[in-house]
């Protein structure tokens, strides 16, 4: 204990975004990123006594802009305005029915989609598990605003602050949504942070899942080092990235590092791999805040990962990351233990915090 109260950002506006179903191996389940995380978390946290809720602020859109392109942007906002205009009924979400992959029109110029938004997605979208509802635009929005809030108050002189951001970000690219993401809250504070003045932010991503949207982002930039430790997409989603000899672009070599891990790897593993990425970005040498993309899908009993950690784990996580020395922005992405999210997220922010003040 510290003393001082830990920022816990968070609102109520995530509570509309309930995409109610994903497809999973073709078959209709429910959404396992549902309101019901955030609420536990958040109650969680505040039953310790040792977090102030705080509301986000509105930073309008040019923050968002500057890591997304406009007709991303402008498809997350309309999509669902431009089905109700059509006269979808608005009783179920809205999911791609077709995929605008880069060989749909290899070799040809065509390059025509149609006007509606909500006709539009499959051109933007690399999965079907990511649906809109009518609240969507809203809570992705406010999301951000979560972490930018979370990242002033950091900036402002608090050592750690937790961005409880549902939906989640780090699947997000430049010009695509998926895994539950719309916008890349974390990317977009790391952005905001070079903004700012930074010359070199880390952002260190401990979701079970690649953040392949954040390395998208970055590939080529060297003033934003990206490290991810996640279940090796050779057997895990999203499959297509986060493979260990992908290292950023040519503009940019070394400032990614991924580090896949097996299945069922336990506590003990999982430090020691927390550990390479944290001396590559002592290496590195930041001078921002560390952004934190902070997964709790890790866990034994996670619905749809399948790693090992224990709720004493995140305690030693988040010793960890306090080693590094360094003020933490920490943001919420994945987690799908409901019953057990709570007490994860006490165990590392409680660590970390505890860490920090003692330095
Ligand atoms: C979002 B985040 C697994 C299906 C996976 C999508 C997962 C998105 C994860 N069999 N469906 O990184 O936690
Ligand atoms: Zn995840």
């Amino acid at each position: 204990m510290t003393g001082r109260p830990i920022p816990l950002v968070a609102s109520d506006d995530h509570l509309a975004h309930d995409g109610l179903v994903e497809l999973l191996g073709g078959v209709a389940v429910p959404c396992y990123e549902s309101p019901a995380r955030a609420v536990a978390i958040r109650d969680a946290l505040m039953a310790t006594g040792r977090y102030e809720i705080t509301a986000p602020t509105d930073h309008g859109p040019d923050p968002i802009a500057a890591v997304h392109e406009l007709e991303l942007i402008d498809l997350v906002e309309h999509a669902w305005a431009d089905a109700v205009a059509a006269g979808f009924d608005g009783t179920r979400p809205l999911l791609p029915e077709t995929f605008r992959l880069a060989a749909y029109a290899s070799g040809m110029e065509a390059v025509s989609l149609p006007a509606a938004r909500h006709l539009r997605l499959g051109a933007y979208c690399f999965d079907t598990a990511t649906p809109i509802v009518a609240g969507t635009a809203r809570a992705a929005r406010v999301a951000v605003d979560i972490a930018l809030t979370a990242a002033d108050l950091v900036l402002g002189g608090a050592p750690l602050a937790y961005g409880l951001c549902r939906p989640p970000g780090h699947h997000a690219g430049s010009n695509l949504i998926g895994g539950y993401c719309f916008f890349n809250n974390a990317a977009i504070v790391a952005q905001s942070l070079v903004a700012r003045g930074a010359s070199r932010v880390a952002i260190l991503d401990v979701d079970f899942h690649h953040g392949n949207g954040t390395q998208q982002i970055f590939w080529q930039r060297d003033d934003v080092f990206y490290a991810s430790l996640h279940g090796d997409p050779a057997g895990i989603y999203p499959y297509y990235s986060g493979y260990a000899d992908e290292r950023g672009g040519e503009r940019a070599s070394g400032a990614n590092l991924n580090l896949p891990l097996a299945p069922g790897t336990e506590g003990d593993a999982y430090l020691a791999a927390l550990d390479t990425a944290l001396e590559a970005i002592a290496t590195f040498d930041p001078d921002a805040p560390l952004v934190l993309s902070l997964g709790f899908d890790t866990y034994h009993a996670d619905p749809i990962c399948n790693l090992a950690l224990q709720t004493d784990d995140y305690a030693r996580v988040g010793e960890r990351l306090a080693s590094l020395g360094r003020p933490v922005i920490a943001l919420q992405e994945g987690g799908y233990a409901v019953e057990a999210l709570g007490a994860n997220a006490v165990a590392l922010l409680g660590a970390l915090d505890e860490g920090l003040g003692r330095r």
